[in-house]
Order: C-alpha cells, then structure tokens, then sequence
C-alpha cells in the first residue's frame, strides 16, 4: 500500500546545504520510496541546545511502500552515511532525518512516535511542512 509521508530534515555542521541535497537524493533513490514534494530549505536559530551554529531545515514529502519501520531504518542509514555522529544529546549534527506524519497513522512505539511528538511546537518544522502540505497533500483537498 502506498502512503504519504513527511520527513523533517536539518543540518548544523559543515556544508549544511550539500548534506540537506544529498540525504534527499539518497531517499529518492530508495527502492519503495518515491519523493513528491521538497520545501524550500530555511535558515533556522538552534531551539534547545543553543549553544550551536544555525541550522538549514528543510521538509520532504514522500509516497512509500516502506513500513514506518523501514522508513526509520533508511532514514538511520542515510544519517550514518553522511557521516552523523552522537556524542550526546542534541550535539551539532551533519544530518538529521525525523518522521513527522506516515499517512494518518498514530503510533506510539519504543522507537517510533507517530505523528513526531514535538513537531506542533517546533516552527523550523511547521513553516517548511505547511509550505509544501497546502499544495501537495491528497488529504487536504
Ligand atoms: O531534530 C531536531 C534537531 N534540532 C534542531 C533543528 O533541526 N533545527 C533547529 N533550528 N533547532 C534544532 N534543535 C534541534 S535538537
């Protein structure tokens, strides 16, 4: 079954821009995955650890055949990938890819909350995510 997702991304290190065109290239090019719509990529203050460079987020809209957990995997891969690394909690990283919406699935997993649960308060995830729903989600027509 096919369903539309949304997945958040932002960098904060390095050449943010490059990392946000490939991550989105890799997800292209996913077997099961077919990318519908690419907000633009907007410039962001860090929100909770401040004490980093400013962020470029951005928000993709994907048709999938992948489960919600062969979403996170890829996304887990494309992060590795591109090099992120986690020495603690909300360190500067090259690339980061969040599930935001997976259809009008609600789950609430140990690994996997569905809809992300602090995506209503984040606005470098609402302004990127509004851009491209108004024009080009099928459940809002
Ligand atoms: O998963 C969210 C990572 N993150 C961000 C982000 O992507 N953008 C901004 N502006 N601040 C952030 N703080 C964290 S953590």
């Amino acid at each position: 079954m096919m369903t539309e997702a949304y997945i958040a991304l932002g960098s904060n290190l390095g050449d943010r821009n490059d990392y946000l065109n490939k991550a989105i290239g890799l997800l292209a090019e996913t077997d099961g995955i077919t990318l519908r719509a690419t907000s633009s990529y907007h410039e962001t203050e860090p929100v909770g650890y401040l004490d980093q460079g400013m962020f470029l987020n951005a928000v993709v809209l994907l048709d999938t055949t992948l489960s919600p957990h062969e979403l996170l995997a890829r996304c887990q891969q494309i992060e590795q990938r591109l090099g992120r690394e986690r020495p603690f909690q909300n360190a500067p990283r090259t690339i980061d890819l969040d599930i935001l919406l997976y259809g009008t699935l609600e789950m609430n997993g140990a690994e996997l909350i569905i809809p992300h649960p602090r995506m209503m308060e984040r606005s470098f995830v609402l302004l990127p995510l509004n851009e491209i729903m108004v024009t080009h989600s099928l459940y809002l027509v």
